[in-house]
């Protein structure tokens, strides 16, 4: 590819001409919107380790009174966007919250889609749309967009958990809002319950006839078109086992969360899912085009990724730039390793730009 003219090469009076009538020369930055072959990536390659990050999360629960941050996050931001940008990549924003026994986090519903990984801690839960989800280690639990939400903690010691948000896309798009309510009345029935069972749902009578799609129209409350807000980590790492011992040839052993009524993904921008690692397995992960947020739920595992390796321990999380191959290897010969895994690959089918490379 030749070089184009740059932007020096033009006189300075016909440049601040342009500039009078907000106008702009494409060719002094055709090639950096439109690099050859592969595009720039702001997101570096970041690890953020639990043990380090817990103590000041705790310091804030004594700095921060909960009615001064409503959400006591610390935000876990890619250096490469800009901390005060607050993304680990260009669609995912990644914090820790904390909340403290007695605490409350009160009601309010926004346009970005949240999920929650509980971290650690027992005795919290997260109130969606009426629904009351309790918070367990390893549970993935859906705040969808304009869905209500409030957090309460009914236990003995703090609770943390990592929030998945697509922030970045939605502000982005200047569609970033939060409307503030009042506390929920919880009602009965919890979709994971009505759906625990893959291949089997909830069917009411008369709505299924004539193999209508009925999405919503289960046994619970449809909570606009996400009838499953909590996926218990037991439920999903008994998945993962079960499908280890059925399929002892297969390499990977991963699921994907999904909307039970649609078998689509759980959320509309980004895609959640776990992996399991058998001992002493090393997975490579072709390079696609969506970054890559990875949390450890139990065991260890190394992330190679672009000459770093970094180390992950429990509840320890890290985010990988697109079109980049990962490698990861379980740390253990004799136990297996779970990860949770988060990315873009939604909102990248939805641009119609989503790549495997191999
Ligand atoms: O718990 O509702 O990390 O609204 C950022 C924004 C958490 C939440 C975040 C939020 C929340």
């Amino acid at each position: 590819m030749h070089e184009l003219g740059r932007l020096e090469d033009l006189p300075q009076a016909y440049r601040d001409e342009l500039t009078a009538l907000n106008l702009v020369p494409l060719w002094p930055s055709l090639r950096a919107v439109l690099p050859p072959g592969v595009p720039t990536r702001n997101t570096q390659p970041t690890h953020w380790p639990y043990q380090s990050l817990r103590p000041l999360l705790m310091q804030a629960g004594e700095l921060t009174p909960m009615e001064k941050a409503e959400r006591r996050v610390l935000v876990l931001a890619n250096p490469g966007h800009g901390l005060e940008n607050m993304k680990a990549s260009p669609a995912m924003y990644l914090g820790m919250q904390l909340l403290l026994p007695g605490e409350w986090a009160p009601s309010h519903r926004h346009t970005p889609n949240a999920v929650r990984m509980i971290v650690e801690g027992e005795g919290a839960y997260t109130t969606v749309d009426g629904e009351k989800c309790p918070m367990e280690r390893g549970d993935l639990i859906l705040t969808p967009t304009g869905l209500w939400h409030e957090h309460g903690h009914d236990g003995t010691d703090p609770v943390v958990w990592l929030d998945v948000l697509d922030l970045p896309v939605i502000y982005y798009a200047e569609t970033s809002y939060a409307i503030e309510g009042q506390r929920q009345e919880v009602k009965p029935g919890h979709g994971e319950q009505a759906y625990a069972r893959g291949g089997v749902a909830p069917t009411p009578l008369f709505v299924r006839q004539n193999g209508e799609a009925g999405a919503g129209a289960g046994a619970v409350a449809s909570h606009g078109g996400y009838p499953m807000l909590r996926y218990p980590w037991a439920d999903a790492k008994a998945a993962l086992q079960a499908m280890a011992a059925d399929l002892p040839g297969q390499e990977a052993i991963q699921i994907t969360y999904i909307n039970p009524e649609t078998g689509k993904d759980a959320q509309n921008n980004l895609g959640f899912y776990a992996l399991m690692l058998r001992p002493g397995q090393t997975l490579r992960l072709p390079a696609r085009s969506p970054s890559c947020v990875f949390h450890q739920i139990e065991g260890g595992t190394d992330v190679a990724v672009e000459g770093h390796t970094f180390t992950l321990a429990e509840a320890d999380t890290c985010c990988t730039p697109g079109y980049t191959a990962v490698t990861l290897t379980n740390r253990s010969a004799s136990a297996p390793a779970f990860v949770f895994m988060a990315d873009e690959s939604p909102f990248h089918r939805k641009l119609g730009v989503y790549e495997n490379r191999g």
